[in-house]
């Protein structure tokens, strides 16, 4: 068993990327995908999923899991629909289970997915990238987030942006204002513990993607973002089914993470890989960089290397990349860099795999 490399792809009409190019890249064998369509508290049907996959499969390529089926508003704050929500999510798995799927991404950030302040800041080569700075973020209204950065999305929905939800957004940010950060880890435990027998007969590895930056935004409260709390998040629903979406561009963005540290804390739970580096200009003020070393703050080497010694045996994908060769396409979502992340991610794992063999 050994990781498997994968590409996250939108689904028919919702990317720029199609599933021949990815076929072409060649290091990646699976699809990361959703029903992009769907709104949280929507069941998935088996129909839905199946076409989903045969369109995958026709392309000689293979679903490795679903990023993301996303966790309503209700559940995350545990009002009156919350057990309505869950119902619909555990008939999501069990058809996604049917279908043969068996790894599932999502997260439990309040209100906004991820936060970014700007989606196209310009490199010194011409490249644009994805950067926050928390300056910019301390003088925005959380009301005008969205409005800040729509523009900016080259015609595309971005995922946890959807207007549908932003139009909504000040009633979002009122649904959490009694919502401090034990209330929500425990309306996170409350799920995991509704999910868990349905995870277990269909053998679905649950994985949860950390909050994105690692801290609370906009007084939110946020619970994903260092080693002490997933790994109470593990202990407290200890099953192997409830496990870890590990991506380093997101733990990555508290310093004080240790990135090989925590995936060895967490071997055996980590179900899923997004690796990435970051470049920290300081330590308020980051940008998503290329993959290779070099160019950012962190060591890929010795992610790749924690991820091989753990035995890490999921699937694995390179995350955002910068926007090159001109390409127009979901900011962090384009087809040439992460491409060339990909390739980069397999000779470290080949170089860490071989050296390893030999000894
Ligand atoms: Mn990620």
């Amino acid at each position: 068993m050994t990781m498997e490399m994968t590409f996250r792809w939108y689904g028919p009409g919702h990317d720029t990327v199609t599933l021949k190019q990815i076929k072409q890249i060649r290091y990646v064998t699976g699809i990361i995908t959703m029903l992009y369509d769907k709104m949280p508290g929507e069941v998935w049907h088996q129909d839905e999923i199946h076409a989903l996959k045969k369109e995958v499969e026709d392309a000689g390529l293979h679903i490795a899991g679903i990023e993301s089926v996303n966790v309503s508003d209700a559940i995350k704050t545990g009002s009156a629909d919350r057990d309505k929500d869950i119902a619909a999510y555990i008939e999501t798995l069990e058809n996604l289970g049917k279908e043969d799927i068996h790894m599932v991404c999502y997260n439990f950030m309040p209100v906004f997915d991820w936060t970014r302040t700007e989606l196209a800041r310009r490199r010194a080569d011409g490249s644009t990238v994805l950067a926050y700075n928390q300056a910019a973020i301390d003088a925005m209204d959380p009301d005008k987030m969205f409005a800040s950065i729509s523009g900016d999305m080259n015609g595309t929905v971005m995922p946890g942006w959807e207007p549908e939800r932003m139009a909504h957004v000040k009633e979002l940010f009122a649904m959490y204002q009694s919502i401090d950060t034990e209330q929500l880890f425990a309306n996170l435990v409350y799920f995991l513990k509704a999910i868990m027998p349905v995870c277990d007969k269909y053998n679905i590895n649950m994985a949860i993607h950390p909050d994105d930056p690692a801290w609370s935004v906009f007084k939110l409260p946020r619970i994903i973002i260092n080693k002490e709390n997933i790994l109470r998040l593990m202990k407290a629903v200890d099953d192997p089914h409830n496990g870890v979406t590990f991506c380093s561009g997101s733990y990555g963005t508290n310093l004080g993470n240790d990135l090989p540290d925590m995936i060895r804390s967490l071997k055996g739970r980590i179900h899923f890989a997004h690796v990435r580096n970051l470049k920290f200009n300081s330590p308020s003020d980051f940008e998503e960089a290329a993959h290779l070393s070099e160019d950012g703050t962190f060591d890929m080497f010795e992610i790749m290397r924690a991820l091989h010694d753990i035995g890490f045996d999921g699937p694995i994908r390179p995350d955002h990349g910068r926007m090159i060769w001109d390409e127009v396409a979901m900011p962090g979502y384009g087809l040439y860099d992460r491409a060339l992340g990909s390739a980069y991610l397999c000779g470290l794992w080949e170089a860490i795999d071989k050296e390893e063999k030999r000894k």
